[in-house]
């Protein structure tokens, strides 16, 4: 998958070769069994002939023929791989940066000209690689509640992504906020405001990733603030975590849901589900009218028709409600 993932483009087969091995693992995962061959592998719901093929040489050999042949243990590989893993880090900086002659984190820190997010990301680094436990993220979670609740005790906050699916522990912690019945962004924007404010002087967050933007033409329309930064919990041997912070109008709150509890095959699944029934489906709700022309590009923003709660869109989408632990695809 990492091989694929490396070569893929926008629209290329590999890039669904990704997505296919995503969903082998995830259906691997799943199993309480240990595989041994490629037969065993192939009985597995979402593992294909060629994944089993290659699971089979796994297990037989230790290794994956045709990474001999890519020759994926070269350094340029590792070396890549390596500076990918940074925050802020994309393909082409890796491979700039491999050609100059760097090979360690260490290079990279010298580097005159890094991005703040990359700073961050190096400063971080070791921090940033570890799953963040299941109650470390609900202890998060709670700060960021009760700092947003000091605004207005009714305001919601949810803990979305990974931890909403279940999972035993997280990469980041993705939390959803909104007010009941308020939409327009200049309410929206003052209780970011404050909550950064806060959580900031609490010493909660600590480095920026990037900050909410504002824009005055969008002062009475329903409008989505996203904050991304650092965070951590009291205490000396408190490890920081990437946070992000979505505040969002009332009447999205659904669609922003599910959109950021996920996961992201689930999303794709889904859109094209409503793509396939001449709708659209966005973090800002369901639309429906909505006509595609060439290539199924949209010529028009189609009717929104639900998007206040998920079961609102699942009802519209005539499919049977998912619970976020059944959004595992
Ligand atoms: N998302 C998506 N498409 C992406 C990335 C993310 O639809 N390419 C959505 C689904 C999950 C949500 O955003 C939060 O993203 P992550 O935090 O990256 O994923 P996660 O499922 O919470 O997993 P992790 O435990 O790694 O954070
Ligand atoms: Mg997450």
């Amino acid at each position: 998958m990492d091989h694929y993932d490396n070569i893929q483009t926008k629209g290329s087969n590999e890039r669904f070769k990704v997505i296919n091995y995503r969903k082998a693992i995830t259906a691997i995962r799943a199993l309480d069994y240990e595989i041994t061959s490629e037969e065993m592998a192939l009985k597995v719901p979402r593992v294909g002939k060629k994944i089993a093929q290659k699971i089979g040489e796994c297990v037989s050999l230790g290794r994956i023929k045709k990474l001999d042949h890519l020759n994926w243990d070269n350094e340029r590989q590792q070396v890549e791989t390596l500076f990918k893993s940074v925050y802020g880090v994309g393909s082409e900086k890796t491979t700039e940066w491999y050609n100059k002659g760097l090979r360690t984190l260490d290079d990279l820190r010298k580097l005159p000209d890094l991005t703040k997010n990359q700073i961050s990301g190096l400063k971080y680094y070791d921090d940033l690689l570890k799953r963040i436990p299941r109650s470390e993220v609900a202890q998060i979670g709670k700060v960021v509640e009760s700092a947003a609740k000091q605004l207005h005790l009714d305001i919601e906050s949810r803990v979305t992504g990974s931890y909403r699916r279940g999972k035993p522990d997280c990469g980041d912690i993705d939390i959803v906020i909104a007010r009941p019945n308020v939409d327009n962004g200049d309410e929206l924007f003052a209780i970011m405001n404050h909550l950064m404010r806060e959580l900031i002087n609490q010493g909660f967050l600590v480095d920026h990733l990037s900050l909410p933007t504002w824009s005055d033409d969008m002062a009475n329309r329903p409008k989505h603030f996203k904050y991304m930064g650092i965070c951590k919990l009291p205490g000396p041997d408190a490890v920081h975590h990437h946070i992000d912070i979505l505040i969002v109008p009332w009447i999205h709150l659904g669609a922003v849901l599910l959109y950021f509890t996920g996961n992201d095959i689930c999303n794709r699944s889904m859109r094209l589900l409503a793509a396939n029934r001449g709708m659209r489906l966005s973090d800002k709700g369901l639309f429906e009218g909505v006509i595609r022309g060439k290539n199924r590009k949209r010529v028009n923003e189609g009717r929104w028709v639900a998007g206040r709660t998920e079961r609102e869109i699942f009802e519209y989408l005539k499919i049977d409600y998912l619970e976020p632990y059944e959004r595992e695809c």
